[in-house]
């Protein structure tokens, strides 16, 4: 069965989201197999987002998550990855589509709830990272 990683982001903990997020992840027939919260060091936060190191949002990024509150959860299921970043819906909150999970609740490009790996190898990197630290 396949298997993603899922991370709630600080804001979506502060906003009291967690009890939603997992609400729709189990309605559509997913398992979470592992749930955690974690205070992730700033290393293990840069290393999830290597891809983006270049990127002139990365520090941004990195302080937002870094030390703070997450949820990091794996969650099993027919296809899971690519049908949980149809539920994430888009980075941009102008183009995440209501009824996704960033088109109801997030309107900022940084701040935006929820994690999703991208592909089967984003999927098994961040997993052995997140979980086999
Ligand atoms: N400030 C800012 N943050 C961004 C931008 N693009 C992406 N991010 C943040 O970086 C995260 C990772 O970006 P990306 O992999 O492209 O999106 P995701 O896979 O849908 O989360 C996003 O979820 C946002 O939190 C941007 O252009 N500006
Ligand atoms: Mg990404």
């Amino acid at each position: 069965m396949e298997k993603t990683f899922i991370m709630i982001k600080p804001d979506g903990i502060e906003r009291r989201l967690m009890g939603e997020i997992i609400g729709r992840i189990e309605k559509k027939g997913f398992r979470i197999t592992k749930a955690e919260l974690k205070n992730p060091t700033r290393e293990l936060v840069e290393d999830h987002y290597v891809e983006h190191k270049e990127k002139p949002f990365f520090e941004e990024l990195v302080e937002y998550i870094s030390g703070k509150t997450v949820m990091a959860m794996e969650v099993e299921g027919d296809n899971v990855i690519e049908v949980m970043r149809f539920m994430i819906g888009h980075r941009d909150p102008k183009l995440a589509i209501p009824g996704t999970i960033r088109g109801d609740f997030a309107n900022k490009l940084t701040e935006n709830i929820i994690h999703g790996s991208d592909s089967p190898t984003s999927a098994e990197r961040e997993l052995k990272l997140w979980f086999n630290h």
